[in-house]
């Protein structure tokens, strides 16, 4: 198994095979020391094991086996995305590789140096032909969410076709008329790339089927973060696990994250937890974390810290909200509700963005955190200036905050783990503070 097997495959959709057969077996490695070391795994964790040895072989070969199909393959760098159409035409919409340094070399060739790593991370794996989603994808979904990606995605072009939907950055009723003609216009291309009609039906099924989806990893969330006294897996697998739901099958993923919460729940009741009693709790805020970009989460629980839960497009922004199917007859209907749903998201990218400050409370309150820490990718300039707001609300009630800006470089993970450490301290003595105190 693996990416051997497939390498006829591989080979076919354009990879440069021996160089992603190196950056896999890298990357494989890094799993193994960074995931497989832990103690007390839960063992639903296997089969999230078994995906990551097959991350860029068999569920490539399942993916280009729909291509063949004539269902679609849409490759994507946001969650604006509406994945249920899709979904709905038996296709796969899927995250693509982004989280890594290996390819900004080659992105710097055509793009700036300050641009955020995350884009010039995704750029480069097209550069190189190093990424077996971006090979296997019919388009790559863009969105005008931030400066930097508009505008790569008229370079990205050049390379790969891209479909680009344009996201308003307010919500007014003008904002959402366009927003809701961006979704239809979404689903006319799918329709072209297949050659077929969608029918209502399909896409209220591609809608239930991600729903489905979203609410295990809402499950998810809930049995690692609210439970004060247990956490049954650590923050890094639980954050695995959400990375792999933007690639594998949904409807067997959420299977599997079920089975999961199931042994979590088992966990809870019988207080098995992967951290000791007390270890401060933190939440994390902030800018996406594409696989395989891993080095917040080693560095705060190599530190002492449990991290419970993800504010963050891979986390509790993508899962928080459904899409209403009830009374759903027509077609309007679904996409009015569809863009209801969208428009719900919280991203940096809109102003005015007050309720992902309100969220950001009410889910540090509801989750009995110690502390947060807010998380930019460098050169992201929405969220690094929403900070100010973010941290300015979080002072104001008190909570304690770290903020760390950082790439994907490897250098500055030792002063990223001297500051957690030093953030960590200060919250246990906070806390020993309290205890005594009300004693
Ligand atoms: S909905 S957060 S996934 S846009 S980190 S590329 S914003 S400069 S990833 Fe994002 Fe969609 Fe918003 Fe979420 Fe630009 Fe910032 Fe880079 Fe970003």
């Amino acid at each position: 198994m693996g990416v051997e097997v497939h390498k006829e495959l591989l080979s076919s959709i354009g990879l440069d095979v021996e160089k992603h057969a190196k950056m896999m077996s890298m990357g494989l490695e890094a799993y193994k020391n960074q995931f497989m070391s832990q103690d007390n795994r839960p063992e639903g964790m296997k089969y999230f094991d078994w995906f990551m040895s097959e991350i860029q072989g068999e569920r490539i070969a399942e993916i280009n086996k729909l291509r063949a199909e004539k269902k679609p393959a849409v490759g994507t760098f946001c969650i604006f995305v509406p994945e249920e159409i899709v979904v709905g035409a038996g296709g796969a919409c899927y995250g693509l590789c982004g989280g890594s340094p290996a390819t900004i070399a080659d992105a710097e060739t055509e793009l700036p140096r300050n641009i955020c790593p995350l884009i010039k991370s995704a750029h480069g794996f097209k550069l190189q032909r190093t990424c077996a989603y971006t090979q296997s994808s019919d388009f790559i979904y863009g969105e005008t969410t931030c400066e930097a990606k508009k505008k790569t995605w008229e370079i990205l072009d050049k390379h790969h076709p891209v479909h680009v939907m344009n996201i308003p950055h307010m919500k007014r009723e003008k904002d959402l008329k366009s927003w809701k003609e961006e979704i239809v216009e979404f689903k006319e291309h799918i329709e072209e790339v297949t050659g077929k009609k969608l029918s209502l039906e399909e896409m209220k099924e591609g809608t239930r089927i991600v729903n489905e989806k979203r609410k295990a990893l809402l499950r998810l969330d809930a049995l690692r973060g609210m439970n004060p006294d247990v956490v049954p897996i650590s923050g890094k697998d639980a954050l695995f696990v959400t990375q792999m739901g933007f690639l594998d099958d949904p409807e067997r993923y959420t299977q599997k994250v079920n089975e999961l919460c199931d042994e979590l729940e088992k966990r809870v009741e019988e207080k098995i937890s992967v951290f000791e009693k007390d270890t401060p709790r933190l939440m994390v805020l902030g800018t996406p974390f594409a696989p395989p970009n891993w080095k917040l989460h080693t560095a705060v629980e190599t530190t002492g810290g449990a991290i419970i839960n993800e504010e963050s497009c891979i986390g509790h922004r993508y899962y928080k909200d459904n899409v209403e199917l009830e009374n759903v007859e027509d077609e309007d209907a679904l996409m009015e509700n569809l863009m209801k749903r969208y428009s719900q998201i919280d991203c940096a990218c809109f102003t005015p963005n007050t309720p992902r400050i309100d969220k950001i409370l009410q889910m540090y309150k509801d989750r009995k955190a110690d502390g947060v820490i807010y998380y930019t990718l460098s050169f992201c300039h929405t969220y690094n200036v929403e900070s100010h707001l973010v941290t300015e609300a979080l002072e104001k009630e008190g909570i304690p905050c770290l903020v760390i800006e950082s790439d994907y470089s490897p250098e500055d993970a030792g002063q990223i783990k001297t500051r957690v450490e030093a953030f960590l301290e200060s919250l246990t003595f906070k806390k020993k503070a309290a205890a005594f105190k009300s004693k």
